[in-house]
């Protein structure tokens, strides 16, 4: 019994909290084949994804109106999708009042951000800000960006009309997570900046999927906190593509410095994962990632040319340790470890002769034996 008088007061409690929810709407789909117009309400199906407000579904065909205009205020909506048709066009989001409010993206519902299963680009020249699903800042407002096939590409280059220009407003945000196997590029023109307006909260970016990530535009990417890069490719086209000084978790994947400077965190190491220099001069700075454990995981360097690029853990040769450097390799350089110098520089080691590699293997095959015979011995 006293079990049962307890679960009264919580289940009121729960009405309680639900009945504060927003009510869930249907989705609207945008059906006009002639008028760009976002803000009228007869080009949808359901009305605008602001009532309620409501998922707004983009379905690709041969007549729908591709280009859309957005205007000069912050349209609303939780999520957008972009449905699958052969052939067709992308949307174009488009501001007559330009730069504008772009628009605000609510999470939750059933596409948590933005989906494009279509075979088309999605072009979105308008700036974007995350918001939670009740239109809040902060830490609710993380979502997802889902480039889904190959074809999937989606490009964010909007610029908002503030006095912090933005092409993406993570608000407070936990993280934005970019997955997909469709490329997706911020600033590809313009300024490509991803913000933070909402200072007190800390997020980052996570990349996931197999697609790849371009990070661009010309102006700089403010925003403070962790990266993490689980698959695919996160290309920088700009300096301090992830944000100057914010920590970077690759459990796998590629980052692309683009020939570029890269000054970060640390680097914590979760997975194989590889770092390309690119061409051109690329100053890749980590502070000292000492700290982290490595485990047993791989960090390959590709197009490391010695003598013009740098790569930088701390300030002083603590900033790895020589587990760590023994985790490294130059791929493209036989495959060497790392040795760091007295300013936290790492250059490749000197590569094993082909007789020491070969008595390497075979120690290694004797401490094998070795451990097996213990093992049987149990
Ligand atoms: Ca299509």
């Amino acid at each position: 019994m006293k079990a049962r008088t307890s679960l009264i007061p919580l289940s009121i409690v729960c009405i309680a909290a639900t009945s504060t929810v927003t009510p869930l709407l249907a989705d609207t789909t945008w059906i006009s084949t002639s008028s760009t117009t976002f803000s009228t309400a007869g080009n949808w199906n359901n009305g605008l994804p602001s009532t309620g407000p409501q998922l707004g579904i983009f379905a690709d065909s041969a007549t729908i109106q591709h280009t859309l205009d957005v205007a000069g205020t912050a349209r609303v909506a939780i999520g957008f999708r972009f449905d699958a048709f052969a052939g067709g066009g992308g949307f174009i989001f488009n501001s007559s009042s330009s730069p504008g409010p772009g628009i605000i993206l609510r999470a939750g519902g059933t596409a948590n951000g933005i989906i494009n299963n279509d075979d088309n680009t999605q072009t979105f020249n308008v700036p974007i800000k995350l918001t939670s699903n009740l239109g809040s800042q902060g830490a609710g407002a993380a979502m997802v960006f889902n480039a889904v096939t190959a074809n999937s590409h989606m490009i964010f280059n909007g610029v908002n009309q503030s006095s912090a220009p933005w092409t993406i407003n993570l608000n407070g945000a936990t993280n934005l997570t970019f997955t997909g196997s469709g490329n997706i590029t911020v600033g590809s023109s313009g300024g490509g900046a991803i913000v933070n307006t909402n200072t007190g909260a800390n997020g980052g970016l996570i990349k996931s999927g197999s697609g790849r990530l371009t990070l661009g535009g010309t102006l700089a990417n403010t925003f403070i906190g962790g990266n993490v890069i689980n698959q695919g490719t996160v290309t920088a086209a700009k300096v301090n593509a992830l944000g100057s000084g914010n920590a970077l978790k690759m459990t796998g994947g590629t980052f692309e410095t683009g020939g570029l400077d890269q000054t970060l965190g640390t680097l914590d190491l979760a997975g194989n994962a590889t770092i390309d220099l690119g061409n051109g001069v690329s100053n890749l700075k980590f502070s000292n990632s000492s700290l982290f454990d490595w485990t047993t995981f791989t960090l390959t360097f590709l197009n490391y040319t010695a003598g013009s690029d740098t790569i930088q853990f701390g300030t002083d040769n603590t900033g790895l340790t020589q587990d760590q450097l023994n985790q490294i390799i130059f791929g493209d350089l036989g495959n060497a470890t790392a040795q760091i110098d007295a300013n936290g520089f790492l250059t490749p080691s000197a590569v094993p002769e082909p007789s020491t590699i070969a008595l390497g293997v075979l120690g290694g095959l004797g401490v094998l034996v070795g451990a097996r015979r213990k093992l049987n011995r149990k």
